[in-house]
């Protein structure tokens, strides 16, 4: 199978993470839907990243849909519960915050990209307010706990991490670490893992 993404995109790292923990034989491309030769509005008609090619062709989006797909490939680990229905919301429900939290900061780091007269200060407030109440949450329930979900690593952990990576990358200025230490411990454990360091990396 074939992943489409950059090193930029978080949900392309949620992905990548996923992969990587679970050791499933796979080609990473660089492909970035706007440059000219990219293959992505191809497979997937949104024209975004992720995208993962089967061998039979098969493309599989978005991020969520890939990293449900690929959790079924072996049990090594699992990353979303099977039977536990509570517990598969809990770690969906992870994986939405995360996800949230990097649309919230697409679209701060987009609307800071613009022309300084056209940016709107509504929007970006708007967006990092919902950041900032996200990253509380997660601390919250975080705690001082190892995991996001139950005893073991989830995709809620590897959603998370990709969404701090993501911050830290394009809105440093969040400061995020000055507020919640625990949750500064836990990412950098979570980023000595070798599959985020692999993902850091490229
Ligand atoms: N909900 C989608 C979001 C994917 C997404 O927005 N990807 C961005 C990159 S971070 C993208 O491909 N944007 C189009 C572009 O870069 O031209 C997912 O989880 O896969």
């Amino acid at each position: 199978m074939k992943l489409l993404g950059t090193n930029t995109s978080p949900y392309v790292r949620k992905v990548r993470l996923v992969l990587l923990e679970k050791n499933i034989p796979h080609t990473y491309l660089i492909d970035a839907p706007g440059d000219p030769g990219s293959q992505v509005a191809r497979v997937n008609p949104l024209g975004r990243i992720p995208a993962l090619i089967l061998d039979d062709e098969t493309c599989i989006f978005d991020s969520t849909v890939i990293a449900e797909y690929v959790d079924t490939l072996n049990d090594t680990p699992k990353l979303i519960p099977r039977h536990d229905v509570l517990a598969r919301m809990r770690v969906k429900r992870w994986e939405a915050l995360a996800d949230g939290m990097m649309d919230s900061a697409v679209v701060v780091r987009n609307e800071r990209m613009r022309a300084a007269e056209k940016q709107e200060a509504d929007i970006i407030a708007q967006h990092s307010t919902a950041i900032s109440r996200a990253l509380a949450h997660a601390a919250a329930q975080l705690g001082k706990r190892e995991w996001c979900e139950g005893t073991a690593i989830t995709l809620a952990d590897l959603a998370l991490a990709s969404a701090l990576v993501y911050l830290d990358l394009r809105l440093p200025e969040l400061g995020w670490r000055a507020l919640h230490g625990d949750l500064n411990n836990w990412f950098a454990r979570m980023k000595e893992r070798p599959g985020m360091r692999t993902s850091l990396e490229a």
